[in-house]
């Protein structure tokens, strides 16, 4: 056995010396040269390309993803340059379930997150790997995480066998000759393998080892599974970077908020998967004619590292969006509308006879002859046209509210961060904490609930911290922590606040717009950076006083604001029984602020009912 699988590197030591494979190390060849022979070594691919980005290259590479059947081009005329994807019907969405974090101790990766040993993983995966890709290219993609010349951004590679994973990361990172220059001799990067394997669930597995700052990927080309700078590499290995190496990696989107003067305030804000990140980061603001714009620099990603001005600074990692399609159109996201109309790769959505993308939302009726995300003609029986994870991969630059600051080298300073979730009941429309050990325990016992009928029955809610649950590459207590400490470190640190879009009334229906008229809850945030605007204390935090929305313009239903501001103790009692429930999973590991932050809750609620 050992001597099969010698590539396993079972001759070394300790699998926490930062050494990657180790075997056969040519010390004339750079690192990224070595990792790659080895990686060869292992699945034995017919050729090797090393990727230099260039667009000879990306037609290149686009000939031939149409060369395989799930692949198309779209209407030159109207979606020009632009191409249709479909994946394997059993491999439509990340799986976390087969996603896990490898360190030797179990404990460190803690209750929310599956855990192998290293060398279990590196012998159970390394047989899924072994081979992998006979008979295919290997293409070997440099890309950096992050604007090319930010001392903020990271290096990554990523090998793969897939030419649609090679056409996505280009353009969700800047890769080939920009990143190939900035590694040069360095073995400073996370290498990222992964292979399309034969697609079988059964066969199916995304291992990370952080402390080799490595990633195994076999069995999926799917999104998150497949595209390794984003949820692999930029939260999950970059957040075990982030806490050694005292900053922060965050499932945030970064948005700026224009005021009239033209003065920018730049905000980070949180939400699980499918509660409108990409559309607020997109939003078109209801105030823009009193002088209320955003700006958009990310939709998914932030890193941010404390600047010498005393702010956190935050930057974008991803240079492009691969946002959900179903529910994506004029009137939901007219920005994103705009963007996806050329140079952008569609997975899963629905096909016209036109040869133009379809899916729920778009705006239009579905033609007759359209066909579904499987390929077939489409009819009501068969559900949903486009895959509800159908999406769109489109460059950065290409959206009209790009902001001009959104590569910056330093990044952007932050001011606010914003947690949310959906909550048809508990959370009111938007509070503020009352500082930021307060603020990381709201964020910690963010939740969101997984349905809710039109009566307004509440669903499942799932705790995801921060956003964080399935993206935390080491114990979420130990994350905690982390995030208290840096908060110390600071010395302008942004102030935290809650919003909830998804609150409804007592006949089910939502009591907000939502989409641009969120910009107003965005303008309250902004005042009160600025240590202005009404607000009024509760139990929970400080939510805006009667005149502190800017509401003109606004129809809400009668009695709705009082209702969206409402803050029940009783209501709140039951939450945070919940909370306890999730945090008691942690042991003594969780930090004890959190602890004494549910006891002050629970004291002030109380408080609160009393006469
Ligand atoms: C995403 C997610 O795809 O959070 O961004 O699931
Ligand atoms: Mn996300």
């Amino acid at each position: 056995m050992a001597a099969k699988y010698h590539w396993l590197r079972p001759q070394l030591p300790s699998v926490t010396d930062g050494m990657r494979l180790s075997f056969r190390r040519n010390p004339l060849a750079t690192p990224l040269e070595n990792w790659v022979n080895e990686v060869a070594a292992i699945t034995t691919p017919n050729r090797i390309v090393y990727c230099d980005g260039s667009e000879t290259e990306n037609r290149r590479i686009l000939a031939e993803m149409l060369l395989g059947d799930e692949a198309f081009k779209l209407n030159e005329k109207t979606y020009p340059n632009c191409y249709l994807h479909r994946s394997s019907p059993n491999d439509v969405a990340r799986t976390e379930h087969l996603t896990f974090i490898s360190v030797p101790n179990k404990d460190d990766v803690g209750p929310t997150n599956n855990w192998m040993d290293p060398y279990g993983a590196k012998h159970k995966v390394g047989v899924l790997l072994k081979g992998a890709m006979r008979g295919r290219t290997m293409y070997v993609i440099p890309y950096i995480m992050g604007p090319a010349d930010s001392p903020l951004s990271k290096l990554g590679v990523e090998v793969t066998d897939s030419p649609y994973v090679v056409a996505n990361m280009r353009i969700m990172s800047r890769m080939g000759k920009v990143a190939q220059e900035r590694l040069a001799t360095s073995d400073d990067f996370v290498a990222g393998l992964h292979s399309l394997g034969d697609l079988d669930p059964m066969r199916r597995c995304i291992v990370h080892f952080p402390q080799e700052k490595l990633i195994w990927s076999v069995g999926s080309g799917y999104g998150g599974n497949a595209l390794l700078g984003k949820k692999c590499f930029a939260l999950r290995i970059a957040s075990t970077m982030a806490r050694d190496q005292g900053w922060m990696a965050e499932h945030m989107l970064i948005l700026g908020l224009e005021a009239p003067g033209g003065k920018v305030t730049y905000m980070a804000a949180a939400f699980p998967s499918g509660c409108g990140k990409t559309n607020l980061a997109m939003m078109v603001s209801a105030l823009e004619s009193q002088g209320y714009r955003v700006w958009t620099v990310g939709d998914d990603l932030a890193w941010m590292k404390i600047g010498c001005d005393g702010y956190l600074h935050a930057i974008n990692p991803e240079a492009g969006f691969f946002g959900v399609a179903p529910g994506t159109g004029q009137n939901t996201n007219p920005n994103a509308m705009e963007a996806l109309r050329s140079n952008t790769i569609f997975t899963n959505v629905g096909l016209t006879p036109d040869s133009e993308p379809w899916w729920e939302g778009i705006g239009a009726p579905p033609p007759p002859g359209l066909i579904n995300w499987k390929g077939e003609v489409w009819d009501t029986s068969k559900g949903p046209a486009a895959h509800p994870n159908s999406r769109y991969t489109v460059p950065a630059h290409q959206l009209p509210s790009i902001s001009p600051e959104w590569e910056a080298a330093s990044g952007v300073r932050i001011s606010a961060f914003i947690f949310g979730g959906r909550r048809a009941r508990i959370a009111p429309l938007v509070y503020e904490s009352f500082d930021w050990q307060h603020g990381t325990f709201v964020g910690a016992t963010m939740g969101s609930e997984t349905t809710a009928t039109a009566t307004g029955e509440v669903g499942i809610t799932r705790r995801d911290p921060m956003a964080m649950l399935p993206f935390c590459g080491y114990n979420m207590a130990d994350y905690f922590r982390h995030w208290i400490e840096i908060g110390k470190k600071i010395p302008h640190p942004p102030k935290i606040f809650h919003v909830n879009w998804f609150r409804r009334g007592a006949d089910g229906n939502f009591l907000w717009p939502g989409y641009g008229e969120n910009v107003r809850v965005l303008k309250w945030i902004l005042e009160r950076v600025e240590n202005r605007g009404s607000a009024e204390e509760t139990p929970i935090g400080y939510v805006p006083g009667g005149d502190g929305l800017t509401l003109d313009g606004l129809q809400l239903a009668p009695g709705a604001l009082e209702e969206l501001m409402r803050v029940n103790p009783a209501d709140w009692h039951r939450e945070l029984e919940d909370s306890r429930q999730f945090f008691d999973k942690f042991g003594t590991r969780l930090p004890c602020e959190i602890r004494e932050e549910h006891e002050k809750l629970s004291n002030r609620l109380s408080r609160s009912r009393t006469p």
